[in-house]
């Protein structure tokens, strides 16, 4: 297994319910490393483009919406496996088939508001961190 990293955003049901450092602890217990770190708040331009591949899907509109509805937070984690290990640590994206103990099982509240991104693929990771972190900026 090799050093990765991967790409995070907690969604703003985060930032309203105030559960930024409760969802950093199940990330870290996991044994994921946050080496960069920013809150934000999405334009429309940004998170339109970060979801662009959803661009079709009935869901688009919505899924823009709440992703400026208020602040989230951006991460790269780093680990061994990060990419696929983030996506278990976060579980199912409908929160209802998320298993126990997975971030999404522990605080979403729906599929549309489920709490946490994560990176699909290490190709991916690489470009999504890139929309939103400089190199210098990662801190391993
Ligand atoms: P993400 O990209 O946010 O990490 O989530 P994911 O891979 O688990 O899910 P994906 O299929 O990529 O969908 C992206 C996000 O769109 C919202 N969604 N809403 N209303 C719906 O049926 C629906 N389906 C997906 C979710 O916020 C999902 O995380
Ligand atoms: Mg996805």
């Amino acid at each position: 297994m090799a050093t990765e990293r991967t790409f995070s955003i907690l969604k703003p049901d985060v930032t309203a319910r105030n559960l930024t450092g409760a969802v950093n602890a199940v990330i870290e217990e996991a044994g994921l490393r946050i080496v960069a770190q920013r809150r934000i708040r999405m334009s429309d331009a940004q998170a339109k483009k970060f979801y662009e591949v959803h661009a079709e899907r009935p869901f688009y509109g919505e899924l823009v919406e709440f992703m400026t509805s208020g602040p989230v937070v951006v991460q790269v984690l780093e680990g061994e496996n990060a990419v696929a290990k983030y996506r278990e640590v976060m579980g199912a994206t409908n929160p209802a088939q998320a298993a126990d103990g997975t971030i999404r099982q522990k605080f979403a509240k729906s599929v549309g508001e489920n709490t946490v991104h994560g990176s699909d693929s290490l190709e991916n990771a690489g470009i999504e961190i890139k929309q939103f972190f400089d190199d210098k900026d990662i801190v391993g």
